[in-house]
Parts: structure tokens; sequence; C-alpha cells
């Protein structure tokens, strides 16, 4: 896909088919990179007036906020009074090859709001909600909240009745939740289980508009590494491949066609106006490629000799 000129793996300004605002690479560059453009953007706006509005999102990995570069911002005095950035932590519990055992989300949480940050959280999408609002659901909610990491993740990977097994567990509660997971259908068990906030639009679309733009602000939003494919929630799941069968599987779920896989949406179709008016609302100049500018190779000092600050 890179090599056919597709999305590539980091935003790039050189290589993306579509103009992207900034081109990131290696984890916590993404997180920061906005950062610069808040204060580059007050100070064109300061010396020139030019500078325009807006707000600067990142998405950044839950495992992005080991980087050093990420609290080296979030602590800085000056980035307190950035109104205008909004961080989204995709907190999906896990990192490159494993599930991290204690994310400890709601320390982080705490460093980002001691900083001066506005911290969101968006931990649940409707289904779940709709299983804990059942008799009986608050000893499922208080059980999921306090399990630890590398325990729901399993769950992810469950079917039906491995989960009526798992769930109740063997705290006090046990038989209240394996009553709640008794009176659920199968397919409503296995689908709310997952369905965290970040998957959630609407929970989104709510969190969103509640942002304050007086200071930065930070979402917390839960999800599931490679939501809606067969590797989802697998801890070895970092840029692995699907099957041909997994594809096909995928393709009729989502009414697509394997054979054709760039087929478009009927022209006039509500979602083919979806794209298009999406695709308008995104579009960028195009970017001037510049030749790099020369550099000399010699610059006629050639030295000669050793000189040393350390040694008398
Ligand atoms: C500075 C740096 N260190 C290490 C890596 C290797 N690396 C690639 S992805 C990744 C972890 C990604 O985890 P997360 O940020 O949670 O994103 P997710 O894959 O869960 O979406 C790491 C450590 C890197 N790309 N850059
Ligand atoms: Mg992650």
């Amino acid at each position: 896909m890179r090599e056919f000129g597709g999305l590539q793996s980091y935003p790039s300004r050189a290589k993306d088919p579509d103009p992207v605002d900034y081109s990131t690479g290696s984890v916590g560059i993404g997180a920061t990179a906005p950062i610069w453009g808040a204060i580059a953007r007050r100070y064109v706006d300061n010396a020139f007036g030019t500078g325009g509005t807006g707000r600067q999102y990142s998405l950044v990995g839950d495992a992005e906020l080991d980087e050093g570069a990420v609290w080296e911002a979030v602590l800085d005095p000056a980035v307190s009074q950035l109104g205008e950035v909004v961080w989204i932590v995709d907190l999906n519990r896990q990192s490159l090859d494993r599930v991290v055992p204690n994310i400890a989300a709601d320390k982080l949480q705490r460093m980002f709001d001691a900083a001066g940050w506005q911290v969101i959280v968006v931990k649940y999408g409707q289904a779940m909600e709709q299983l804990f609002a059942r008799p009986g659901g608050c000893a499922v909610r208080r059980r999921i909240d306090e399990m630890a990491n590398p325990e729901y993740q399993r769950l992810l990977r469950c079917n039906a009745s491995e989960l009526r097994h798992r769930l109740p567990g063997a705290g006090p509660d046990a038989g209240a939740i394996a009553r709640v997971t008794a009176e659920v259908d199968d397919a409503t068990l296995v689908q709310a289980i997952a369905n965290l906030g970040g998957h959630d639009l609407s929970a989104l679309d709510r969190a969103l508009s509640t942002i304050d733009d007086s200071r930065p602000t930070v979402v917390f939003a839960y999800t599931v590494k490679g939501y809606g494919l067969a590797t989802h929630g697998h801890p070895q799941n970092h840029s692995s491949l699907l099957t041909d069968d997994q594809v096909r599987e995928l393709a009729v779920r989502l009414g697509a066609d394997p054979d054709d896989p760039w087929r478009q949406f009927p022209d006039g179709s509500v979602e083919a106006e979806l794209c298009r008016n999406t695709a308008k609302r995104l579009a960028r100049s195009p970017i001037p490629v510049r030749s790099a500018p020369s550099l000399p190779s010699d610059i006629g000092r050639t030295p000669a000799g050793m000189a040393t600050t350390q040694l008398r």
C-alpha cells in the first residue's frame, strides 16, 4: 500500500496522497508537533495578524505517553496557556507487542489535571451502558472498572459462553453478574463487552462539545486495538495482516466485494455525498515541493591539532 502511493505508516507531508497538516514519525512527535504549531500560529498572528484560528488536534497512543517529550510538554508552563491544543488518547491498553499490565489511567488523568489541562474521559459506549443499566448492572460496571487490563483484554477474545464463565469472577458480586449475563442474548453480550467509548461516535461527539478552549484538553478515549477485525484486542496484533479468509469474512460483514475492494459508493447515495463533503472540508492547497538548498561540502576550515576544554 505504501509503495503504491497509499496511506503511509506515519502521516507524511511529502508522501501521503492527500495533504496532511503535520509529518510525524516516532512516538511522541505527533503529540508535540501541534504544540509548536500553536505557538507558531500565535507568533504569526501577533507579528502579522494572519495566523488564522482553530484547534490543534493530536491523536496520541496510550503507550506513546511513555515518551519523555510528552511530559516535558505537559509540564511546560507556556503549554497550559494553549487552549487550542486537544489531545485524544487512544486508550487501548496495548503497546507494540503486549497488553500493558497497569496503564494507571487515573494517575495519568491526575497528572494532566495537575498541569492545568482539562481532562475528559470517554470510557464506555452505549451498548455497554445499556448492560450496566439492567437490574444488577452496577455490579458488572464495578467488576469491569476494577478488572486488571490483561483480564479485560482476554474478555475481548471470548465467545458468549466463555464470557458467562469468566465475567462473574470470584468476588461477592459473582451471582449478580452471572444473572445479568444470563439474561442477555449471545450477540448483545459479546458486542457490549467490546463497546468502549472511543468507538461510540455520539459519545465522542458529546465529549468534544464540552471542550473549554481556555486551556489545553486531553480526551481519554477507551478503545480496542483492531476494533472490528478478526485480530481485535489480540496482544500481537500490531501491524498484523488479515488472512485471505479473514478479509473475505470482513467484506461480507461490511457489505463490500473483496474482488473489487476500491469500489466507491454509488453516485448520489447518502454515503457518497458524505464522503464528497468531508473531502471538500478537509481539502488543503497543495504543498509545493521545494528542492533542498545546496550545502557546501567544504567550509575551508580544516581542523589541525587537537583542542579540548576537558584537559589542562
Ligand atoms: C521513539 C520511539 N520509540 C519506540 C518506538 C517503537 N514503537 C512503535 S509503536 C510503539 C507503541 C505504540 O503503542 P501506542 O502508542 O499505545 O499505540 P497503539 O499501537 O496501541 O495504537 C512503539 C513503542 C517508536 N516508534 N518510537
Ligand atoms: Mg496503545
